[in-house]
């Protein structure tokens, strides 16, 4: 066995995770998927658990030696049903994709009816998109948002009435609003379909208790763990009873292998720093930032989708507001060193890959301790930025600023 430490080893590749580190450090991410984890999630990360197979769930693994790892997915496990109010929880999703996957494949048929949003309307690739697998396996049938940027219940329940899903789906990736979900629980109920909620992005503003928690009302509710939640990249899925068998060998042995006990070990980390007090005062301050933001994009005339923010995000429309596309701010505002990302916006008649909207958000701004003053200056810089896309020497000096704010909140103190 090597044993030679990794800068030792591998320059290479330790200079990358060095330039990788300064990156995150002397830049601004507003990526709303994005955030910083803690040291002890990370320790918990780059732990011996990863040498460890445990194919199988708690008392009933396939493998020995087991003993520690169920310790441990059992601590994720109670934490999580402590934070969300869960009867049963399956912390072994690999990640955002396969979690969905497995709820799919656990409670549906093949040619079942899905409804769930459109992408360009907030959903997700993994609700039906039709690039994905899914899509070929499962007939998904997509409701969007009105013109004032609402679910439109009244359509989603015509669709229901029509189509006759046997599952509907809620929970977006650009969608910046509240979700009803006791309303779209009762049209469900009255076609007799399951109702999932993805809450990917806004499960650290549930676990918070900054948004409506969905778990005790719907059938299934997903999550990642790595987005608001600030855990590590993963996933998890929290049902009733009733569906716990079904889930569960949905994940294994229907669609993955052994877990990776590391992420869960790093997992139950997050999940102890969630039912923290603090957690509570950091996803309040992450929607309190969100909305100066959307204050100063709306006063100075951008378009926002969906009419503003209720979470932690803002889809706009800058083509339309501006005349540049996403694509173009994206590129330009990563010279300023300030990070978010090009998205489509509701019906966009744009191609994905240049579309008319930017996406961007405040989780990892907020874990570096910036609060209502830090975003009114970067939302300055912001539009600065955009408004000077094709000024090299402005977007230069808009990020020599940048690196000036970011140094009076570092990102790992502890290691300085
Ligand atoms: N890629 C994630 C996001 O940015 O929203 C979702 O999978």
């Amino acid at each position: 066995m090597n044993k030679i430490l990794l800068k030792d080893y591998d320059p290479i590749i330790q200079q990358a995770i060095t330039n990788e580190l300064a990156r995150q450090e002397q830049g601004l991410e507003m990526i709303p998927s994005e955030n910083f984890v803690s040291l002890a999630v990370l320790e918990a990360l780059g732990s011996v658990l990863t040498n460890k197979y445990s194919e199988g769930y708690i008392g009933k693994r396939y493998y020995g030696g087991c003993e520690f790892i169920d310790t441990i997915e059992g601590v994720a496990i109670d934490r999580a049903k402590q934070i969300f109010s869960a009867e049963h929880v399956n912390v072994q999703p690999l990640s955002g994709a396969p979690m969905n996957i497995a709820v799919y494949f656990g409670l549906m048929e093949p040619g079942d009816t899905i409804l769930g949003m459109d992408l360009s309307h907030g959903g997700h690739l993994t609700h039906g998109h039709p690039v994905t697998y899914m899509a070929k396996v499962f007939n998904f049938i997509r409701y969007k948002t009105n013109a004032e940027g609402k679910i439109d219940l009244d359509n989603l329940r015509q669709m229901a009435l029509e189509h006759k899903p046997k599952m509907i789906l809620v929970g977006y990736s650009a969608y910046s609003r509240e979700i009803e979900y006791e309303k779209i629980k009762a049209i469900a109920d009255e076609v007799g379909a399951i109702t999932m909620a993805d809450v990917a992005h806004i499960g650290g503003l549930i676990a918070g208790k900054q948004m409506i928690n969905p778990v005790p009302i719907f059938d299934v509710v997903t999550t990642t763990t790595h987005k608001t939640l600030r855990g590590p990249r993963g996933g998890m899925i929290m049902c009733k009873e009733k569906f716990a068998k079904q889930i569960d060998k949905a994940v294994f042995p229907g669609l993955q292998g052994g877990p990776h006990e590391n992420n869960i070990a790093a997992k139950a980390v997050s999940f102890k720093e969630a039912l923290e007090p603090e957690f509570q005062e950091y996803s309040r301050q992450i929607k309190a930032n969100a909305k100066v933001l959307e204050k100063k994009f709306s006063d100075w005339g951008y378009k926002l989708c969906f009419g503003g923010t209720d979470n932690h995000l803002l889809l706009v429309n800058l083509f339309s507001s501006k005349g540049i596309t996403g694509k173009q701010a994206q590129i330009a505002l990563d010279i300023a060193g300030i990070t978010l990302n090009k998205n489509m916006i509701p019906d966009d008649p744009r191609s994905p890959m240049d579309p008319s909207g930017i996406r961007f958000g405040t989780p990892a701004l907020t874990t570096r301790g910036m609060k209502e003053a830090e975003m009114e200056i970067i939302a300055n810089w912001m539009n600065e930025g955009i408004m000077n896309w094709q000024d090299e020497t402005k977007l230069k000096s808009i990020k020599a600023d940048v690196i000036e704010l970011t140094k009076k909140f570092p990102l790992y103190p502890e290691l300085q």
